[in-house]
């Protein structure tokens, strides 16, 4: 009996990056991750880089092949800027770049995988973070409308549904913020406005080439990571602090791609602290024109603030911030993922949902990523080498009930993407914890189907559980 049936021909499905399954292996340029790895090994877990990452360059063909054996009809994954373009300032293509996305693209469409092409995974090219400061340059934005186009003219005629950034959150958050990604900067307030607008106007400006592409049936979105501000209390302290964190690290993407505005009240304090992002002429006219077919939505966590009642931490203090208006407050019913330190708290998809539908009615998106990453699989190996993963299970059952409930009260959700198919390289914590439906032995490569794997075929089959 089928409790919860999903809408029909609803995505299900994986997500990943080029980053993270090709890694570096045979690129001309270097990525931002890629220099920081040759920079400083010892901070990557275990020291493995983005080398060859899960070898994808090499097994992308059965790699296909295998995420279609367990069900699914759709799999996003990313081109690298690096890897696609020889002359970043030029859009000048590189000839190994386009001959692999090439082949990767038809092997989609061989073995009957939907894909869904993202232009951008946290991967700055070094050459450009070095002259022109990256995402903080408005030069970048233009470089990358560059190489968008030329990737639209390469592979949209295979490629109907395009996304242009995945996470543009975590570029300022990771980089500027609290210094967890290159460059590892803590506590610049100001640069990180300046690079949340540029983003935001790199995506709007991307969507205007992509319509001038007219690449037939095609559709654009971008990828954001959204995490709900739950407040410690219904005071109006608490909700200011709440209102302030939701416009900082949701809206301020959610609004200019969906609706074609910044959040009125983030502009309006930002101003007032005199830290609002520089804009460029006639850049109104751009984001109305800007603005996305459908949203993905990573769900990952939710936030937990209050009004902030203790002091800044010492790192935070040089510059603005934008935590002079909240601080993280320590949910003491909190469920958490020990491996990873991330809340698990699944109705936020449901809340997620609706605020979607009653923001922006009509507005058709996925679920992008979602997923739960856990060290010391090999633990629940069973003696035919199956990883026995009953609380993947658990954890995407429980997501994907809510997610239901806010299909059936109309939100226009039409996929699910889980984080990921097969075991991938994740940045700082490398292979770590591990997220897939497939596991992925390092020293061997070999992949191996988990429980959760044979699960989601069912389900896939299914259209629900
Ligand atoms: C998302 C990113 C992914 C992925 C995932 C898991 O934020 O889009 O690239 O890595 O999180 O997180 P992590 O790898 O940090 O454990």
């Amino acid at each position: 009996m089928i409790q919860y049936a999903f809408p029909k021909n609803f995505w299900w499905g994986a997500a990943s990056s080029g980053p993270q399954t090709e890694g570096f292996f045979n690129k001309a340029h270097l990525n931002l991750m890629d220099y920081w790895f040759k920079k400083e090994p010892e901070v990557f877990f275990n020291r493995v880089g983005p080398d060859r990452a899960s070898e994808f360059f090499t097994r992308y063909d059965e790699d296909l092949k295998l995420i279609k054996s367990i069900g699914l009809n759709s799999f996003r994954t990313s081109i690298q800027w690096t890897r696609l373009i020889d002359d970043f300032e030029t859009g000048k293509v590189n000839k190994e770049g386009a001959a692999f996305y090439n082949k990767l693209i038809d092997a989609f469409l061989k073995h009957g995988v939907l894909p869904v092409i993202n232009l951008y995974h946290f991967d700055m090219p070094l050459e450009l973070f070095q002259k022109y400061g990256g995402w903080s340059g408005e030069k970048t934005v233009d470089l990358f409308v560059l190489f968008a186009r030329a990737a639209f003219k390469l592979f949209g005629d295979r490629v109907k549904y395009w996304t242009v950034i995945n996470e543009p959150m975590v570029q300022p958050e990771a980089g500027w913020l609290y210094g967890f990604h290159y460059p590892n900067y803590k506590g610049k307030g100001a640069e990180a406005v300046q690079i949340m607008h540029n983003l935001a106007l790199a995506s709007a400006k991307t969507i205007r080439a992509f319509r001038e592409e007219n690449i037939k049936g095609g559709e654009i979105g971008v990828i954001l990571n959204l995490t709900p501000a739950y407040t410690a209390s219904d005071s109006d302290e608490d909700k200011k602090a709440g209102a302030f964190a939701d416009d900082f690290f949701n809206n301020s993407f959610l609004d200019p791609a969906c609706a074609g505005v910044f959040p009125p009240a983030l502009v309006e304090t930002l101003k007032k602290d005199g830290v609002l992002w520089k804009a460029q002429d006639g850049e109104n006219e751009i984001f109305q024109s800007g603005k996305v077919d459908f949203l993905g939505v990573n769900y990952y966590h939710p936030k937990r603030v209050a009004a902030r009642k203790s002091p800044l931490p010492q790192e935070l203090r040089s510059e603005w911030t934008p935590d002079v208006y909240f601080e993280e407050y320590d949910w003491p019913q909190k469920r958490i993922n020990p491996y990873r330190g991330w809340e698990i708290y699944p109705k936020a998809m449901y809340d997620i949902a609706i605020n979607i539908k009653n923001k922006y009615p009509g507005l058709p998106w996925y679920v992008s990523e979602n997923g739960m990453g856990v060290e010391g699989e090999e633990r629940f190996m069973d003696e035919n080498g199956v990883i026995q993963d009953d609380y993947r299970i658990d954890f995407y059952k429980e997501h994907l009930i809510y997610l239901h409930k806010a299909i059936e009260e109309g939100s226009k959700c039409f996929g699910f993407h889980a984080w990921t198919a097969f075991d991938c390289w994740s940045w700082n914590n490398a292979y770590k914890n591990r997220y897939g439906y497939i596991s992925v032995d390092l020293e061997s490569q070999k992949r191996t189907i988990k429980k959760s794997g044979w699960w989601i075929k069912e389900t896939a089959k299914n259209n629900g559980f």
